[in-house]
């Protein structure tokens, strides 16, 4: 069949709308009509060519919602009109780590997966009769895409697409990076390092389980007021502050944070982040994603007085299992998300959503085919 697709021929180019071929889903896929898809900065982090992993030609996108309108041979658990969110964490619920119960990285397509082919070591998508490879399992800059069957969460179907396709990246990582990877209880005090749409997204998870301080950090005035919004409880500008902010931020906390979050991908915010959790518990979970080659450091005299350092893909979530879960979340209107899409544009302006970003102006640009 055919489908439109925004199309990453080359790095450092904008994306191409173009109609590309796309092979029907072999045994264990399914084949889903995407709806809605986000816009986010590792998308952008590969087009850029700095990511290792980036291989091109090849349709990019990771946060996208969806129809199934067929499946391949064997497939047990999605049938066609299913509505769903593609994975790029898959669930198989075989593998060792799956199994563990003690991580979300579910290995069992990984190596296929970072070379942009189907478990199968080939790509659905051509163009011109050329293979067009697909990216993080899901390449949702296509309006049709075939995707592994474990890498398929079935969600309810009164959510909007246009909502909750942003579950699939910041919502979930930013809460679950409370709940499953800090594991933060009622009480607690907290910090969070960077006020973009993860930070937000931390600052509505500890919230929901009933933090006793949130502080904000960011160098960016502009984004006090909506964290604000969403259940920050204090601002510190660190520009304001100058090179005692560790300091200032453990005397505000009276000892230092139970908890705290990079979500800059900033290494030496990292190491900030770590000193000013409290002796002897204080956990730092590291969300933001440095470039790579990147080095974090800290004395481990920080370490050896009880300081844990921590880190979190997809904030610990199961996709299959946890997903859905954050969906309903979401309807019962336990978290917000609507003032998260800042903003809406057709796949043919897709290249406007990246410069949003880099302007500071969106949190999350989405695309509605
Ligand atoms: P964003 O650019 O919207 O937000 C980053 C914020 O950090 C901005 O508000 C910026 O002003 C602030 N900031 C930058 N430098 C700072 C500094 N030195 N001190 C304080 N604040 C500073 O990005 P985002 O979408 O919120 O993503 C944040 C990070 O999370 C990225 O690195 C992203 O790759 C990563 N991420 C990780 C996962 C995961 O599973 N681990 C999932 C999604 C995103
Ligand atoms: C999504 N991310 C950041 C913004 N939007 C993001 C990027 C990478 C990861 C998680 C979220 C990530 C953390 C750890 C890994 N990845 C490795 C997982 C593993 O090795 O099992 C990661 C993932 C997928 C891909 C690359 C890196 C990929 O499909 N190319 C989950
Ligand atoms: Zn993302």
């Amino acid at each position: 069949m055919k489908t439109r697709a925004a199309v990453a021929f080359a790095a450092q180019k904008p994306l191409e709308i173009v109609e590309i071929d796309l092979d029907g889903p072999k045994a264990g896929e399914v084949l889903i009509e995407v709806k809605a898809t986000g816009i986010c900065h590792t998308d952008y982090y590969t087009l850029s060519g700095a990511d290792p992993e980036g291989l091109f030609p090849c349709v990019l996108g990771h946060e996208g919602a969806g129809i199934v309108v067929d499946v391949g041979l064997g497939v047990t658990t999605l049938k066609k009109g299913d509505h769903v969110i593609p994975l790029y964490t898959p669930e198989c619920r075989q593998c060792k780590s799956c199994l563990s119960r003690k991580t979300n990285l579910c290995t069992a397509i990984r190596a296929t997966q970072g070379k942009g082919v189907m478990p199968d070591g080939t790509s659905r998508f051509k163009c011109d009769g050329e293979p067009v490879l697909h990216y993080m399992g899901t390449s949702t800059f296509s309006n049709f895409i075939v995707a592994p069957e474990i890498a398929v969460a079935k969600i309810r179907e009164d959510a909007p697409f246009d909502k909750v396709c942003y579950i699939r990246c910041g919502v979930t990582t930013g809460i679950g990076a409370v709940i499953w990877t800090a594991k933060a209880e009622a009480g607690c005090r907290a910090i969070v390092f960077g006020l973009g749409g993860i930070g937000l997204n931390v600052i509505q998870g500890l919230r929901l389980i009933g933090a006793e301080q949130i502080i904000g950090v960011d160098l960016n005035p502009g984004k006090k007021a909506m964290a604000e919004k969403f259940g920050m409880t204090h601002f510190v500008n660190p520009a304001e502050v100058g090179a005692d902010l560790v300091p200032y931020l453990v005397d505000l906390t009276g000892g230092g944070a139970d908890y705290t979050f990079d979500c800059t991908g900033n290494v030496n915010v990292m190491r900030q982040a770590l000193e000013a959790c409290h002796r002897g518990w204080g956990e730092s979970i590291i969300i933001g994603v440095a470039p790579s080659g990147a080095e974090i450091s800290t004395r481990p005299f920080q370490l050896v007085t009880g300081r844990v350092w921590k880190g979190t893909a997809f904030g610990g979530a199961r996709g299959r299992t946890d997903v859905p879960r954050i969906v309903d979340w979401y309807m019962n209107g336990r978290i917000n998300i609507d003032d998260l899409i800042t903003h809406k544009l057709p796949l043919e302006r897709i290249n406007e959503g990246f410069d949003l970003m880099h302007e500071g102006k969106s949190i999350r640009a989405v695309v509605e085919f």
